[in-house]
């Protein structure tokens, strides 16, 4: 072994060791090594408030013994062919949460569900299911879009590999969930949803009730996951989203969360949003003035089709402008899994006693490409 290396491990062996005597010797440096704090170093806040005891309703044979349940649904949209990953998203949700708490299910599509895909649903759960037929004008290309140009935008991402660029339903889809699935007949009783999609995991218990918490808290809006937009998707939101402004400065919320939004005042976007995937909100925002206003302004502008305007930022710049900061709710409890990205509980506590199947450290908030930094600033 030559000098170089036999120093260089001496050094080595040196420092695990002083690592190891500090470890189990010191509770300072424990801490200091500790997850909260690589979480504060990356710029991340550690401690989440924690969530009152008065939202864990207790349970008597695994029965709800409040009789309370807030006016509120799960909503998924699927196509038939989703039936695999719609099964395993319920039966996760079913486990994880609902299998106490029985909140109705709304299944949407723009075709009919077919008896299988009922079938494999419906023996999941015993909460009420309904099944809905989206309408052709909430679903379909609508007639003002200039054909051609929308064929040139697709052409256009297809070219620039941008995901789903060249996919017309995907725009369909977007533009449904943006704008419309909050007026879907089976929609309209309720006013709270939350969205489900298939193929997401559910990584830890969930025995509080969010819906009871955002109710009485005078929350609007909730994600677990907050992230960059692909640019090429949306060249022209921005300028369209601040001519809105200009035209209805009304509707700007005093304590809004611009700058979650904006790096520079409002003047450019930063592209973070909620990821809508995961969502759970109160639809009267969505069917209030300010939202139908902006939803109608934007459609109009044919962007869902001419670019491939996204449901995550349509909704997201909406919430953070139109609510104030303090509507918008974080659920650290939630351990929510959409391929790629996971959010896994930071408080250690719930991760522990929620049997979380996630790993904290692998959390998305830490991640570079991760929006949490920017909303932890806004709320901290
Ligand atoms: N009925 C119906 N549902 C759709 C259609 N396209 C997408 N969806 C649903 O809309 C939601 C979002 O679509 P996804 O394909 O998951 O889009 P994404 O989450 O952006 O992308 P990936 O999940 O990464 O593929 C899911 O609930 C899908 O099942 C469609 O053409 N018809
Ligand atoms: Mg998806």
């Amino acid at each position: 072994m030559n000098v170089t290396l036999r120093y260089i491990l001496t050094v080595f062996g040196a420092v695990i060791s002083i690592h190891y005597l500090l470890f189990f010797t010191h509770a300072e440096y424990r801490q200091a090594i500790s997850l909260d704090t690589l979480a504060r170093l990356r710029g991340v806040v550690d401690t989440v408030p924690p969530m009152p005891d008065r939202y864990y309703p207790s349970f008597q044979n695994a029965t709800l013994s409040t009789s309370y349940r807030a006016n509120a649904t799960f909503v998924i949209l699927a196509r038939n062919s989703d039936v695999q990953g719609t099964v395993q998203s319920v039966r996760e949700i079913e486990d994880r949460f609902n299998r106490r708490f029985r909140y109705p299910y709304v299944f949407l599509n723009e075709e009919e569900f077919t008896d299988e895909f009922k079938n494999r649903i419906s023996i999941l759960t015993s909460a009420k299911i309904e099944y809905g037929l989206i309408s052709k004008e909430h679903w379909y290309q609508p007639s003002f879009i200039d054909e051609n140009k929308a064929e040139e935008g697709r052409n256009y991402l297809i070219k620039e590999g941008v995901i789903y660029g060249g996919s017309v339903s995907y725009r369909n889809m977007c533009r449904f969930n943006s704008g419309f699935f909050f007026r879907h007949p089976l929609m309209e009783k309720y006013r709270w949803y939350w969205r489900i999609e298939p193929d997401v995991h559910f990584h830890c218990d969930i025995r509080f009730d969010p819906f009871a918490f955002m109710e009485e808290n005078n929350k609007v809006y909730a994600f677990t996951i907050a992230m960059y937009e692909f640019e090429k998707t949306i060249p022209s939101l921005w300028g369209h989203v601040k001519d809105f402004i200009k035209l209805y400065p009304e509707y700007l919320a005093k304590d809004n969360s611009m700058g979650f939004l904006s790096d520079s005042d409002g003047e450019t976007y930063n592209l973070c949003h909620f990821w809508s995937n995961f969502e759970i909100a109160d639809m009267s925002f969505w069917r209030g003035e300010a939202y139908t206003k902006f939803f109608e302004y934007l459609d109009q502008k044919g962007g869902f089709y001419y670019e491939r305007w996204g449901d995550a930022t349509i909704h997201s710049i909406a919430a953070a402008l139109f609510a104030p900061s303090n509507q918008i709710q974080f659920f650290d409890q939630i351990g929510y899994e959409h391929n790629p990205y996971t959010h896994c509980p930071r408080d250690e506590a719930t991760w522990r006693e929620e049997k979380c199947t996630c790993d904290p450290k692998r959390s998305f908030d830490y991640d570079g490409y991760s929006c949490m930094r920017k909303w932890d600033r806004i709320v901290g």
